[in-house]
């Protein structure tokens, strides 16, 4: 290491330490082991510009091991992206821009929220996957108006998760050659040593899926690294440096598991700030290693923004058509406004939702050319896909994503793309295999990303395939999810509306779930009911009963109202198709849909549990399903309009 690389890897080391000591909470390791990394990358590599954090051609930087926040959050500060001296001592306190691990919308130039390993490089895959799209759908010969890197440091601990293996398979097959995965190879994670737990070679397993694989063998030689990285960056397919470091490098226990996430005594910090031969005062980077970050990743960034600002008005001028385009990509301008000509299907049609859910995307894909996804392995029974064609290496313009078999990935990768920005990510599933990809859609919960899961074989209707595939808690878990919208759509009109709604929303997660048989669409429901969540569908004489549903099960309740009606039993139905939204309307809306004074009975083939918030009695399922052809399952479970009219009058009217 030259001089200057030392101070600041040194300077990064002890503040770092200073910083999580005074926190009394935080992880050292990966920050003294890994600093020369981060140093390197940001210092020679990374091309940002604090003065205009959402440059669109920016080099994306992930932290997929989210532990070491510190050290990101010491590089943002050395690159003016306004984190103060201040917040860095105030690292995870109330309040502080400084949190446990970085937050996404809370600290200025932080990408993603991560924390939960392995999500960071599988969003990763997601944002590489929307350079790679744009790139290839508008730039021109010497215009490489999209061109740009998906950076990630990772540790031991993202490797092993599941959701990084999927990502990474899927990441070699799509060559996916803009990846470029630094990792924190340590041999320690927090239980001890990685091979009580690991014995697979990391360059065998990366080759295998098709990954270009470098090596470095002193994680302190920052020449080495960077040689490495511009190695990765002529790669054709996607690259991972495995750096040999030493977790907590300059600490008394440095090697060990214990420096993995204890902060250091102030004892210890001495000895680091000796080992290291450092001499500056406590929270200090001197002169010196300012002015390296200012030249060498402020100024360095803005003249890479500068000059892609005038590539791009060159490229306005040479290509009107596709820049327009572009600016429509990057600012969101595509708008379903305009929605006259979104098929519709006619009352007293019978149509399973999925099927309409499938041909309305087909639809908004054209309204919006900026969506891209696709279904895990299930295109034919979720009737999902992208349009274009399939996303490949032969054909990067091809909206439709083969995920394979990586629900995990899955969704973690829909998020990276609508993170990257430019694109709208969607995915889809069944229902019950929605466990599969939970933690993702949480990652995209807490940062309001409004990326869109689609659901189909939404209930125990799945039928034959039994209990591993019938639903019943799922509803459950992502309506108790906050900033998570679940829609339940009843019918064609419901669905329509529920689509519309979650690609014109900015600002949260999308969960739509759809059925897997054919549903009557209904006089009675209607559109602009849906944006409230609830909105009575029968008006009774009066108000004293209601029934209350959503789904496959709305149409059921109309019948059940009306066979009450005969027996001179008023009873309204409402349609609930988005607890979301409803829980959101005024209570003078909420009390005009379900009255104080209402007896209601609510009725959904899923748990009970949520129900309870509006109903007095829930027709529901609280036992796992059983395999059998659909036509026994309605009385299996019962939920016939018989068995609908009977509870009713055991428990409401009682
Ligand atoms: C999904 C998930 N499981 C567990 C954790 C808790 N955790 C955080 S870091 C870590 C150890 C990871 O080891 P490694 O990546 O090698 O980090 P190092 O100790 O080298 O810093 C664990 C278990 C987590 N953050 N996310
Ligand atoms: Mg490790």
């Amino acid at each position: 290491m030259n001089n200057i690389d030392t101070n600041c890897v040194n300077s990064l080391r002890v503040v770092g330490a200073e910083m999580i000591t005074k926190a009394n909470s935080g992880h050292p390791g990966i920050v003294l082991g890994a600093a020369p990394i981060a140093h390197t990358l940001f210092t020679r590599f990374v091309n940002i510009n604090p003065n205009d954090e959402k440059w669109f051609n920016r080099d994306r930087f992930v932290l997929s091991a989210g532990h070491g926040s510190t050290l990101l959050y010491m590089i943002l500060h050395l690159s003016g992206y306004g984190l103060t001296m201040d917040d860095l001592k105030n690292l995870r306190q109330k309040g502080s821009m400084t949190p446990g691990h970085p937050e996404y919308g809370h600290v200025p130039g932080v990408e993603i929220t991560t924390g939960p390993l392995g999500q960071g490089i599988a969003s990763a895959c997601g944002m590489a996957i929307a350079e790679k799209y744009m790139g290839a759908k508008f730039n021109k010969p010497n215009f490489d108006v999209i061109n740009h890197n998906t950076f990630v440091l990772c540790g031991d601990g993202d490797l092993q998760e599941g959701i990084a293996q999927e990502a990474i398979s899927l990441a070699g097959h799509l060559g996916l050659n803009k990846l470029i995965v630094l990792y924190d190879s340590n041999d320690i994670q927090l239980d001890g040593e990685v091979n009580l737990a690991n014995t697979e070679s990391t360059e065998g397993k990366f080759k295998a899926m098709n990954w270009n694989y470098l090596k470095v063998c002193e994680g302190n030689d920052c020449n080495a690294i960077a040689k490495a990285i511009e190695t990765a960056k002529k790669s054709d397919k996607p690259t991972i440096i495995e750096i040999k470091t030493v977790i907590g490098f300059g600490a008394p226990n440095c090697g060990e598991s214990s420096i993995h996430g204890k902060p250091m005594s102030a004892e210890d910090v001495k000895k680091l700030r000796n080992n290291l031969g450092y001499n500056e005062p406590e929270f200090t980077f001197n002169e010196e290693v300012k002015n390296f970050y200012k030249e060498n990743v402020i100024n360095r960034g803005s003249k890479a923004c500068a000059d892609w600002n005038k590539l791009l008005n060159e490229y306005k001028k040479s290509y009107k058509d596709e820049y327009d385009m572009l600016m429509n990509f990057i600012e969101g301008k595509y708008d379903l406004s305009n929605s006259n000509d979104i098929p519709t299907w006619e009352d007293g049609s019978q149509e399973s939702t999925r099927k309409e859910m499938g041909k309305i995307l087909d639809w908004i894909s054209v309204k919006m050319p900026n969506i891209i996804g696709g279904s895990a392995d299930l295109t034919a029974s979720t009737m999902v896909k992208g349009a274009d064609g399939i996303f490949s290496v032969e054909n990067p313009v091809g909206r439709n994503i083969k995920f394979g078999v990586r629900e995990h990935a899955m969704a973690a990768i829909v998020n990276g793309i609508t993170l990257h920005g430019g694109m709208r990510g969607f995915c889809a599933g069944f229902f019950v295999f929605s466990d599969y990809l939970k933690p993702a859609v949480r990652q995209a919960a807490i940062m309001k990303l409004p990326s869109i899961f689609f659901f189909s074989h939404d209930t125990v209707c799945v039928g034959e395939d039994g209990p591993t595939h019938q639903p019943v808690e799922h509803l459950t878990m992502f309506r108790s999810m906050p900033n998570v919208n679940l829609f339940r759509p009843a019918d064609s009109k419901e669905m329509s509306q529920a689509m519309l709604c979650a690609f014109k929303n900015n600002s949260y997660p999308t969960v739509i779930t759809s059925s897997r048989q054919a549903i009557p669409n209904m006089a009675e429901t209607n559109c602009d009911g849906v944006l409230n969540g609830a909105y009575v569908v029968k008006k009774a004489k009066d108000d004293k009963y209601t029934l209350l549903s959503c789904g496959s099960e709305l149409y059921l309740c109309l019948e059940a109202a009306k066979k009450l009606e005969a027996e001179g039993i008023s009873v309204n139905v409402v349609s609930m198709p988005s607890m979301f939204l409803f829980d959101q309307q005024s209570d003078e809306y909420k009390n005009k849909v379900l009255p104080k004074n209402s007896k209601v009975m609510a009725v959904e083939m899923g748990a009970t549990m949520p129900w309870f918030k509006y109903a007095d009695y829930v027709k529901g399922i609280d036992t796992y399903g059983a395999s059998m052809p659909i036509k026994y399952i309605f009385d299996y479970y019962g939920f016939t309009v018989d068995h609908i009219v009977e509870e009713f009058k055991q428990n409401i009217l009682k």
